[in-house]
C-alpha cells in the first residue's frame, strides 16, 4: 500500500510516517490542478492523508479571511479530485474544531459540523475546510469511496510554525516567553486569557492518524480530542513553568479573545480506540519548549 502524506514538514506531517511526502509549494503547488494531477498520475498512491493546508492563528485569518478561503479551497478541491481520478482507495483529510458554528449546543460532536455560522474571526478558512467533509460525502453517495475526515482540536508541538503574528497560541506563547526569559521583561498575553482550547499534542494526533488509516473503516468524521479544557491563562503559566520563566505574566485586554470556548465529546473516538493514552498537557508543552528551545536558530518563527 502506497500513502501519500501532503503537508508532511508541518506539525502534524512530520509525525506521520508514509511513502511519498509532500512537504511544500515549490515541491508541488496543490492549489495549481495541473501540478496536482501530474503528481498522482506519476505517483498513483493507494491512501492519502491530507494535512495540507494555509493555516495561522487567529491574527492571521482575521487579516487575510479571502485569501485562507482561496487557497484552502482550491487545495482540498484539487487532492480529492485528483484522488478520485486516480483510483485511491483511501481518503483522510484533516479538519480543525475551530471550523464549528460559533453558536451551536455543547459538546460538539461531528454532527453538529454545518449547524451553523462559523465564528466571524475564521469563516473563510472554516468554510473551505468544511467543503471537505461535504466533498468526501460527495464522492461516497456518487462513487461508493470511503474517503473520510478527523477534526483535531487545537494541535501544538514541535516543528510549527512559531511566528509571532500569524502563528497558534502555545507557539507564540512559547515563542515569547523565550524573549522574556532571555531579555528579562514581561511575559504579554493577548486577550483576558479566560477562553479555554482544548489541546492536543502532535505526537498523539500522529499515533492516532497511523491507527484510523490502517482500522478505521467508517466514512463519518472523528473529532480527534482530549476533551480536556485548559484556559489560556494556564496555558501561559504553563509555559512559563516549562520555560523556567521567572518574570511577570500579563494580559493585554486590547487584543481579542476569539472564540471563547468550543468544548468537544470525544465518545466517537473513544469507541474507535477504547485505550489511547494522551500526552498529559504540562508534558507536551515541556517537550515543545525543549524543542524550539533546541532549535532556536532553525524553526519556524
Ligand atoms: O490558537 P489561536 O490563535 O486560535 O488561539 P483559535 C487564540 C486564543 O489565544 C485567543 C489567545 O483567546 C487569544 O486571545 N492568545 C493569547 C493568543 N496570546 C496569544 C498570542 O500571542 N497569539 C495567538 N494567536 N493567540 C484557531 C483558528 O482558533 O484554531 C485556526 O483561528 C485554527 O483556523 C486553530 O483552526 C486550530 O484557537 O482561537
Amino acid at each position: 500500500m502506497t500513502t501519500l502524506l501532503t503537508g508532511a514538514n508541518g506539525l502534524v506531517g512530520s509525525m506521520i510516517d508514509a511513502d511519498l511526502r509532500i512537504s511544500g509549494r515549490d515541491q508541488v503547488d496543490l492549489r495549481d490542478w495541473y501540478s496536482t494531477e501530474r503528481y498522482f498520475r506519476s505517483h498513483s498512491p493507494d491512501t492519502v492523508i491530507h494535512t495540507a493546508a494555509r493555516v495561522g492563528g487567529l491574527g492571521a485569518n482575521m487579516n487575510n479571511m479571502a485569501d485562507f478561503y482561496y487557497d484552502n479551497i482550491l487545495i482540498n478541491s484539487n487532492v480529492l479530485e485528483a484522488s478520485r481520478k486516480f483510483g485511491v482507495k483511501r481518503v483522510v483529510s484533516f479538519l480543525s474544531t475551530c471550523i464549528f458554528p460559533d453558536d451551536v449546543e455543547y459538546p460538539l460532536t461531528e454532527d453538529k459540523l454545518h449547524q451553523g455560522e462559523p465564528h466571524f474571526s475564521n469563516f473563510g478558512y472554516a468554510y473551505a475546510k468544511r467543503m471537505l467533509e461535504v466533498h468526501s460525502r460527495a464522492l461516497k453517495t456518487q462513487h461508493g469511496l470511503d474517503y473520510t475526515c478527523v477534526i483535531p482540536t487545537n494541535i501544538y508541538g514541535p516543528h510549527d510554525n512559531f511566528n509571532l503574528k500569524d502563528s497558534h497560541v502555545l507557539p507564540a506563547l512559547i515563542h515569547k516567553c523565550y524573549l522574556a526569559k532571555r531579555d528579562n521583561t514581561d511575559l504579554v498575553v493577548w486577550g483576558s486569557g479566560k477562553p479555554l482550547r482544548e489541546f492536543i499534542f502532535s505526537e498523539d494526533v500522529g499515533k492516532l492518524t497511523n491507527l484510523i488509516c490502517q482500522y478505521y473503516t467508517g466514512n463519518d468524521p472523528l473529532i480527534l480530542s482530549t476533551s480536556e479544557e485548559i484556559s489560556i491563562r494556564q496555558a501561559a503559566y504553563t509555559v512559563a513553568e516549562a520555560m523556567g520563566f521567572e518574570g511577570k505574566v500579563v494580559f493585554d485586554y486590547s487584543k481579542p479573545d476569539g472564540q471563547f470556548r468550543k468544548p468537544t465529546s470525544n465518545l466517537r473516538l473513544r469507541d474507535f480506540v477504547p485505550e489511547f493514552e494522551f500526552t498529559p498537557f504540562n508534558e507536551g508543552v515541556k517537550k515543545t519548549v525543549d524543542w524550539f528551545v533546541s532549535n532556536y536558530d532553525t524553526c519556524r518563527k
